[in-house]
């Protein structure tokens, strides 16, 4: 089963969306096999945005993840690495569509709620770098049968 990481940003939990979030990947039919709460280092902030070092944002991103307590989570589930990222929406909300997670409760692209992994190699790093393997909690939901027909 393929594993995804994603983290919602200091704003989705100052405003109130962590349970709206982790709510739509429930329903989805996906698995949480990890969830903390925490402040993140600078450290981890740039080690986890390094592609982007060189963007004139790269500053600004780093002292917005690092502002407030954000909610890292590992999810289960069939191709949930290419699924939480339509649910989740374009990196700009303006061009998100309604219905996505960024298109329904985010407006500028500084602000926009939830990152997830975009590919199966930064799922894995990105899993790696924010999640000791004893955090994670592998378990079989009763629902699996009526969520995978096989
Ligand atoms: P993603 O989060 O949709 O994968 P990336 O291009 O990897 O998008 O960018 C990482 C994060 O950097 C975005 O989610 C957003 O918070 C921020 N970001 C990207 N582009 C800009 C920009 O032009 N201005 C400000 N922040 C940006």
């Amino acid at each position: 089963m393929e594993r995804t990481f994603l983290a919602i940003k200091p704003d989705g939990v100052q405003r109130g969306l962590v349970g709206t979030i982790i709510q739509r990947f429930e329903q989805k039919g996906y698995t949480l096999v990890g969830l903390k709460l925490m402040r993140v280092s600078r450290e981890l902030a740039e080690q986890h945005y390094s592609e982007h070092k060189d963007k004139p944002f790269f500053a600004g991103l780093v002292n917005f993840i690092t502002s407030g307590p954000v909610v890292a989570m590992v999810w289960e589930g069939r191709g949930v690495i290419a699924n939480a990222r339509k649910l989740i929406g374009a990196t700009n909300p303006l061009n998100a569509e309604p219905g996505t997670l960024r298109g329904d409760f985010a407006v500028d692209v500084g602000r926009n709620v939830i990152h997830g992994s975009d590919s199966p190699e930064n799922a894995e790093r990105e899993i790696n770098l924010w999640f000791q393997t004893q955090e994670l909690v592998p378990w079989e939901p009763a629902f699996t049968s009526w969520v995978y027909e096989m």
